[in-house]
């Protein structure tokens, strides 16, 4: 399988920490692309029509995008339901929380665009400030959450999310007023699947 692959982008990791707790990680070739929306990268726009990273070719030629199906299809060679549990209240809970954490990472890499791309003087503060709104408050209802010993689709996004403004958003400090969702990601961060996939510093 040929995964098209940024070490910056937290929506690979997804797919890399997934695919390393299923065991799968030998069988996938990385495949690095350079890519933004105002420089999109063409190979991978033959593939996937909206030009994002991740897409998975699979070994039958079948093009997957984006982070959820690819990592429930990961999880679907494992055998199923081992990523993503199966149907029950566990199941609503991990995707919940996947789809909770995809949002902080939707927020951030706009805000990352805004604030990096955007020439100056067409920048918008007040919409980049509701991006930073929906990272907090999102944040804030994680710090209420029961993470400890979950690995899931969930926990793994969350990782995942926290991962990605610790490189693009350190300034931020998101760890101050929420301890307890700092030690959950100093614990979970020793897993060989997520250290393996640690972003470089930048
Ligand atoms: O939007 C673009 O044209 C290029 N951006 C991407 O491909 C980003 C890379 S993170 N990927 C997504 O937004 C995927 C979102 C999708 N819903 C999923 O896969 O879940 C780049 C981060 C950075 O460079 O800082």
């Amino acid at each position: 399988m040929q995964l098209y692959f940024n070490p910056a982008s937290p929506f690979v990791r997804k797919v890399r920490v997934t695919a390393h707790e299923l065991g799968l990680s030998g069988e996938i070739e990385l495949t690095s692309v350079t890519l933004t929306p105002v420089s999109p990268h063409e190979g991978l726009r033959a593939n996937n029509p909206l030009g994002k990273i991740p897409a998975l070719l699979t070994g039958d030629g079948t093009v997957l995008y984006d982070s959820p199906v690819i990592c429930e299809y990961l999880d679907s060679l494992a055998g199923g339901n081992r990523i993503y549990p199966a149907p029950g209240a566990a199941r609503w809970t991990a995707l919940r929380r996947q789809a909770l954490a995809d949002g902080i990472m939707d927020a951030a890499v706009l805000t990352r665009y805004e604030q990096t791309l955007r020439p100056q003087e067409l920048r918008w503060r007040e919409w980049a400030d509701g991006q930073l709104l929906k990272i907090r408050t999102a944040l804030d209802a994680l710090e209420h959450e029961s993470l400890e010993g979950v690995i899931d689709i969930g926990t793994i996004s969350i990782a995942c999310a926290l991962g990605y403004l610790d490189l693009r958003f350190a300034a931020e400090g998101w760890r101050t007023s929420r301890p307890r969702l700092a030690a959950w990601l100093a614990g979970v961060s020793q897993r060989p699947s997520l250290a393996a996939t640690a972003p470089p510093a930048q």
